[in-house]
């Protein structure tokens, strides 16, 4: 039996589901619980939160999963990316509002930066020798310079109207991501 963990809701689920489902392999989703069994193949899936698929990969507690490249490298989990997915594409980038004038990566020297991706970018600010304050926030990142929380943000980002809607523009891009 093998177990794969896949994303409960949200943006990976439904591809994930039909990546098995053209592969064949029935899954009962009507009656998604903790874990499911698909029928025609010796698998079982674990529903989890994406932010939790890269450890339990890591630890054995699943043989696979499918997730964001973005959350492997968050984590830092010890996985194998064997595949990258035609799905969840986007990328993190740095983005600031849109009335600045930015003339490059400086701009963030002591400037606050809101990201619930802090580990990515900490390690791509000091590999640049930037020196900013990280602020790390959970959701909703994109309203954080217009309520006063941080002057700038890094985000996931894929078409960029969450961006333009919120008054802000996208500087630099840091990471390229799908689902993996
Ligand atoms: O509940 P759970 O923790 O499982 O889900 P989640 O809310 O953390 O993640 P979810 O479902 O939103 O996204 C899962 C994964 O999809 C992410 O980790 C990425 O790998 C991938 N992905 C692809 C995206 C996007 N595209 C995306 N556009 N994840 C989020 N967004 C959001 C982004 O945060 C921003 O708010 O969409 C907005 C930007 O979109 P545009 O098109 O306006 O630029
Ligand atoms: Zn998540």
């Amino acid at each position: 039996m093998i177990r794969l963990a896949v994303q409960s809701k949200g943006r990976l689920n439904e591809e994930s589901l039909k990546l098995l489902k053209d592969a064949g392999i029935e899954v009962d989703d009507t009656k998604r619980k903790f874990i499911g069994k698909a029928s025609g193949f010796p698998l079982e899936l674990l529903y989890l939160r994406d932010d939790d698929i890269p450890g339990v990969v890591a630890d054995g507690s699943a043989d696979i999963g499918i997730v964001g490249l973005n959350e492997i490298a968050e984590t830092g989990a010890d996985v194998e990316v064997i595949r990258k997915l035609g799905f969840g594409k986007c990328r993190l980038s740095l983005a600031i509002p849109k009335s600045m004038e930015y003339l490059g990566l400086e701009w963030f020297e002591g400037k606050s930066i809101a990201t619930s991706y802090p580990s990515i970018l900490r390690c791509f600010l000091s590999s640049q020798g930037i020196l900013s304050d990280i602020r790390e926030i959970r959701g909703s990142v994109e309203i954080a310079p217009a309520a006063g929380i941080a002057d700038s943000i890094f985000d996931i980002v894929s078409s960029g109207g969450t961006l333009v809607s919120n008054g802000l523009k996208e500087v630099e891009t840091v990471f390229e991501s799908s689902g993996v």
